[in-house]
């Protein structure tokens, strides 16, 4: 029997993907109230969920680590989808010890408040969880896949799927995982591929390609992470693991070529840049079970027409990401070295 949330605290939800599953709830299900429980770190944005009504969603500002503030708040609500990490690797790299305790530490009190009051989790993680893949590799990740993260950042989301799985089978905590590949889309932090090179052409500035542009990532529009992750949990097995993607796998090259060429440059108008330590070559998901057992679509299928999209929001939306941009480069400039086609 399909489960009916009423009150779900969706955590992170000021971030990129969480908010736009916010929106998603906001405008797909009237009879369910979302708790946004977020920190509101350097990634987080109120904006983000501005505008929305305020009987349909309330924020609380507040640290998934602070177990005093799960205990308020979690009582009364039918779910917890958890967002909330530290989501990029090259911070990670730079620094790891903010996603030990956002990631690790925070998943589990999360997993000790579900279980003190019998609320349902759903996980949102990673296919990055899974290593990578060999270019010309026939195979695609599949929730069968050993773990075998390469960085900061993707290890502590494996740690954090594992507490899940432990805490669903030992204390019989009803939750689910989700693996998603790489999303893009309006609202995400200008510190992102996509995000950062388009704000590097409106600022004039050359976009920056990492080692030899050929790693792989499987893009999927956040629209349809949203939807996937309201079928798992409205739909999903408990104790199951989903993989989510929308088979689009492109070479960062590629998607670089596109965004030039929707600002009318060259093709070779960017910058190379040293290598991320540890890169993962190419991401690619199998969404079979997901397709098969729940019956979910990718409705944003073209990912040209998604990546246009995506630019004109960006070139309208300066007030929302021009506060981060600056910051941003300044941090980027300490952790790379350019090398430019042009010397
Ligand atoms: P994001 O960095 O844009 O947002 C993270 C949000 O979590 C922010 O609002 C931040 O303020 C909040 N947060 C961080 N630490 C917190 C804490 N200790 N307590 C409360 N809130 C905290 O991330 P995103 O790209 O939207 O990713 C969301 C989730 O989806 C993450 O779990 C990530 O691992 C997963 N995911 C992301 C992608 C992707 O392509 N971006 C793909 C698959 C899975
Ligand atoms: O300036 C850049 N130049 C570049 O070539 C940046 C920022 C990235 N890259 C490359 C590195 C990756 O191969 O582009 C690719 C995408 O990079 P990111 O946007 O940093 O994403 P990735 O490392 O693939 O991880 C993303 O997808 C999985 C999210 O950030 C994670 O949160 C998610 O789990």
């Amino acid at each position: 029997m399909e489960f009916e949330p009423k009150n779900i605290i969706v955590t992170g939800g000021c971030g990129f993907i969480g908010s736009n599953f916010v929106r998603h709830v906001v405008d797909n299900h009237p009879e369910v109230h979302v708790t946004v429980l977020d920190k509101l770190t350097y990634a987080g944005n109120p904006e983000n969920i501005a505008g929305l009504p305020a009987d349909r969603v309330e924020l609380v500002v507040g640290d998934i680590c602070d177990e005093d503030l799960l205990d308020r708040i979690v009582p009364g609500h039918d779910a917890i989808v958890h967002y909330a990490a530290e989501s990029h690797n090259d911070n990670s790299i730079a620094d790891p010890g903010p996603f030990l305790r956002t990631n690790v530490e925070g998943t589990f009190r999360l997993l000790e408040a579900c279980r003190r009051f019998g609320v349902r989790l759903h996980h949102v993680s990673t296919d990055e969880v899974y290593g990578d893949l060999a270019l010309d590799d026939p195979a695609r990740f599949t929730e069968e896949t050993p773990y075998r993260p390469s960085s900061p950042y993707s290890s502590t989301k494996a740690s954090s799927d594992m507490l899940v799985r432990a805490w669903a089978r030992t204390f019989g905590v009803r939750a689910t995982i989700s693996n998603c590949s790489n999303n893009y889309g309006p609202y995400q932090h200008v510190e992102k591929f996509i995000p950062r090179q388009i704000t590097n052409l409106i600022d004039g500035a050359r976009p920056k390609l990492y080692g030899d542009g050929l790693n792989v990532r499987d893009w999927i529009h956040t629209e349809d992470h949203s939807s996937a992750v309201w079928a798992i949990l409205t739909q999903g097995r408990i104790g199951e693991t989903y993989l989510i993607g929308a088979d689009g796998e492109r070479s960062n090259i590629d998607v670089l070529r596109a965004i030039l060429e929707a600002f009318g440059r060259g093709p070779d108008d960017f910058d190379w840049v040293r290598d991320r330590p540890g890169h993962d070559r190419r991401y690619a998901i199998d969404p079979s079970k997901l397709r098969r057992e729940l019956g979910w679509e990718p409705a944003h299928t073209d990912f040209a027409e998604g990546l246009a999209e995506t630019v004109a929001w960006y070139r309208e939306h300066e007030a929302w990401w021009r506060p981060a941009k600056a910051a941003t480069e300044y941090h980027y400039g300490s952790i790379e070295c350019y090398i430019s086609l042009r010397d």
